[in-house]
């Protein structure tokens, strides 16, 4: 397999791919190419999970992949820090002092003050974690503790079902009874949303429980607008229901559970009317929603809860997702193939990741770990050693990362050295010393894994790297010859790669040929129990987290800043991710810009009323971390006490240069070391009343020189 096959031909070509957003869907993609240039991005419908469909994003990938302001060469800092100017120059000038500068950092201080900071801008696993991983380690760099989205979570799982693991996305159109726990899927799970509506058309009955009144909730029977950081709460009160009313499969939970008697203590002390008042909501709403639940072990049929990450980015979201996915095990949800729960299937794919990645090249050098959620106070951290260089790609932290006041005020350190791989630039990239241009998905191969199916995806190259553009593979390969390091696994193809991220575990030929390959599995896999925890049962109580001295029960746990809790920010806020944006990536999409408007706060007319606040007007919005503005928007989406910060807005374009993430705190999770990004306590207040031209200056100006 040719590494790149650039094959401009003069005709028309359907090329195969595969989504690399960060989404649950990864899409196949076919993109038709004409004389080498894409003119389409489409989803192949031979891919049952895609079905030739695609989200809006995604459809406009070209104007994305052709967008002006794409980075087509290497650029060197010729401003102060954060000031975005730039001066062209060459590879072999950039990777040399790169290589330079790098080599004296790990020489003269300590190869651990050389940090690497990369999320999912492409969940490709060669394109993400492989040479790059293999490159940091040979040099034995500072390790990195991913965590900015899902760890919470998936602690939770691990400890309980025992993995990423849980029921086949596509059985949901087949449930009776289906809770949307967490999550928008509509605007973030769009393709899981066509097996919901198949469910409704056969006469599943629909729950959403989130506090915002999303597009998904008013398409469902039921919304239970819960207060942020209380699912545990809400949990364990169905439980309560479920044991009072005995609907419960006694033989599941015997043969098939460790730790009921426990759980069923706990439970007990929940009564509907007390989650009722830490939840918010109507008693009535949590009776019903327990019969319902219990009715399907009386009637014996599938209720299947879709968790998502929505409903763990708080103090206790890692309790709280032990709590709901201990739930199907009560009815023996497990034992249909329509039921039980799904929060992630990626513990399902067979990815070799030492062998993608040997952290064996570490040859018994420990280093530190440092935490991507705390990135600002690491930055500003005296501690020796001291960061000193960081290498991002794949990730906009200036953005996306929480307290953006202090992860400025770290990435404007004179005296840090920054290089940004990135398609564009963003936040992030104003701060580098150098940004070096990568290529995008249509320009590179890459192997796909997923977390909302279990089908594994090939990405062919549609089209020739654009300018002088490189994968990041190929960066980090430059870089490790130019650093002297010779070890050959650092100048393995991006083909090679390929075929090493699943080794034998999936037909290479396969996956050539169709572009996608299903991982085999079980139809219902825990209908007789084997899960993959240790004692093999569902662990409500879990000796390895007692062992740790944690609770081995799940419990709830209430916000660090709960809302109602603090007499000067009494408003919870939440920033719940935009539509047409995917975290921070398309926000400089001109046409998906346009769709979502501007950076805007949604609250309830009774919060806004108190506070003179009409829709159009601009607020200040602040807690002890800071300020940030945006315009209101008075709105039935929101609930009483909870305001919404829409998505994750570039910084440079809001008012003033900021985004949500000036309010957001780097607290952390109670299992997972994860943000809490829905765990933030606000007052808002009036800035200038709708229409008031003079306080809305530098929107969309990018006032990109400000400092917190
Ligand atoms: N269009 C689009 N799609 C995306 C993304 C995007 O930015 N845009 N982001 C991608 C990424 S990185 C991820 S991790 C996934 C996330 O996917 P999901 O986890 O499904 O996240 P969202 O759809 O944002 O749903 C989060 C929902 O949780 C709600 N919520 C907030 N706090 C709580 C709480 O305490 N309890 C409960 N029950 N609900 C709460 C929010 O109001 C929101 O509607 O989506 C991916 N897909
Ligand atoms: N307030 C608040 N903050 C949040 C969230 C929230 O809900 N609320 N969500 C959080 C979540 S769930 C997540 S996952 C994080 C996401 O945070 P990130 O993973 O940082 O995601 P993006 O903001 O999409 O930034 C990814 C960047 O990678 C770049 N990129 C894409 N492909 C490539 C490539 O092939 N090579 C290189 N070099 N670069 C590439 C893109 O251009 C983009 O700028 O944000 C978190 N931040
Ligand atoms: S972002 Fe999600 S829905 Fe859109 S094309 Fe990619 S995988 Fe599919
Ligand atoms: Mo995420």
């Amino acid at each position: 397999m040719p590494d790149q096959d650039h094959s401009a031909t003069s005709s028309v070509q359907r090329v195969r791919g595969a989504c690399p957003h960060d989404c649950p869907d990864t899409c196949a993609l076919l993109t038709t190419v004409q004389d080498g240039i894409a003119i389409k991005v489409q989803g192949n419908p031979a891919h049952a999970h895609t079905d030739g469909v695609l989200c809006t994003k995604v459809s406009r990938y070209t104007e994305r992949t052709y967008h002006p302001e794409r980075i087509l060469q290497p650029l060197k800092r010729s401003g102060p820090k954060g000031s975005g100017q730039y001066t062209p120059v060459g590879w072999d000038e950039a990777l040399g002092d790169i290589a330079a500068r790098l080599l004296a950092i790990a020489a003269h201080n300590n190869p651990e003050a050389i940090v690497p900071y990369s999320y999912a801008g492409t969940m490709g696993l060669v394109q993400g974690e492989s040479i790059a991983a293999r490159f940091f380690h040979t040099l034995g760099a500072s390790l990195l503790d991913r965590t900015i989205c899902a760890s919470a979570g998936a602690e939770g799982l691990v400890h309980t079902l025992g993995g990423k693991v849980g029921m086949q996305v596509q059985f949901f159109a087949e449930s009776k009874l289906i809770l949307i726990w967490g999550s928008n899927s509509i605007g973030s799970n769009l393709h899981f949303w066509r097996y919901v509506q198949q469910a409704k058309r056969n006469g599943a009955r629909l729950v959403c429980i989130d506090p915002r009144k999303t597009e998904t909730a008013e398409k469902c029977h039921e919304h239970i607008a819960l207060r942020p950081g209380t699912d545990a709460a809400l949990a364990f009160a169905l439980m309560h229901q479920l044991i009072t009313h005995d609907w419960l499969d006694h033989a599941y939970l015997a043969e098939h559970t460790v730790g009921w008697p426990a759980l069923r203590e706990r439970a007990l002390q929940w009564p509907p009317e007390r989650a009722a008042e830490v939840c918010g909501v109507p008693v009535e709403q949590i009776v019903s929603l327990a019969r319902d639940y219990g009715q399907c072990v009386v009637n014996r049929e599938p209720a299947a809860i879709r968790l998502n990450y929505g409903m763990q980015r708080t103090r206790g979201g890692g309790n709280a997702t032990r709590a709901v996915v201990s739930l199907p095990a009560l009815i023996g949800a497990w034992r249909h193939r329509a039921g039980g729960v799904l929060m992630s299937s990626s513990g399902q794919f067979p990815v070799q990741r030492a062998a993608l990645q040997r952290p064996d090249l570490l040859a018994g050098r420990r280093p530190r770990t440092i935490n991507m959620s705390t990135i600002g106070d690491a930055l500003l951290d005296a501690t020796a050693p001291r960061i000193e260089a960081l290498v991002v790609y794949n990730s906009n932290p200036v953005a996306v990362a929480p307290d953006s006041g202090k992860v400025v005020q770290g990435f404007a350190r004179e005296d840090l050295f920054t290089v940004v791989l990135e398609h564009f630039q963003t936040d992030t990239a104003d701060y580098a010393d150098y940004i070096l241009p990568a290529t995008t998905q249509l320009e590179h191969w890459d192997v796909h894994s997923g977390y909302g199916h279990t089908d594994a995806l090939l990405n062919r190259p549609a089209i020739a790297p654009l300018g002088q553009s490189k994968t990041n593979t190929q960066i980090f390969r430059e870089l490790a010859a130019r650093m002297g390091l010779t070890d050959p696994c650092l100048s393995e193809s991006d083909g090679e790669l390929c075929r090493t991220a699943y080794g034998a575990q999936v037909d290479f030929a396969a996956l050539l040929e169709h572009g996608f390959a299903t991982i085999p599995l079980p139809d219902a896999p825990f209908a007789t129990g084997q899960f993959p925890t240790p004692s093999g049962k569902c662990e409500f109580f879990s000796d390895r987290l007692a062992a740790q001295g944690l609770d081995g029960l799940p419990d709830y746990l209430p916000n660090y800043e709960a809302a109602g809790t603090s007499k000067d920010f009494p408003l919870a806020m939440i920033s719940p991710p935009a539509r047409n944006f995917l975290n921070s990536s398309f926000v400089n999409i001109t046409s998906l810009r346009h769709i979502e408007g501007e950076p805007l706060l949604e609250i309830h007319a009774d919060d806004a009323q108190q506070r003179g606040i009409t829709t159009g007007a601009v607020v200040r919005i602040f807690n002890q971390r800071g300020t940030y503005r945006c315009k209101a928007k008075v709105s039935a989406r929101a609930r009483v006490g909870v305001v919404n910060g829409l998505g994750v807005w570039w910084r440079k374009l809001g008012l003033d240069g900021s985004n949500v993430n000036q309010l957001t705190s780097q607290q952390l999770t109670d299992l997972g070391r994860a943000p809490t990004f829905y765990d933030c306590w606000v007052e808002v207040a009036l800035d200038a009343p709708p229409g008031d031209r003079e306080n809305l200056t530098s929107m969309g100006q990018g006032a990109r020189h400000r400092q917190p």
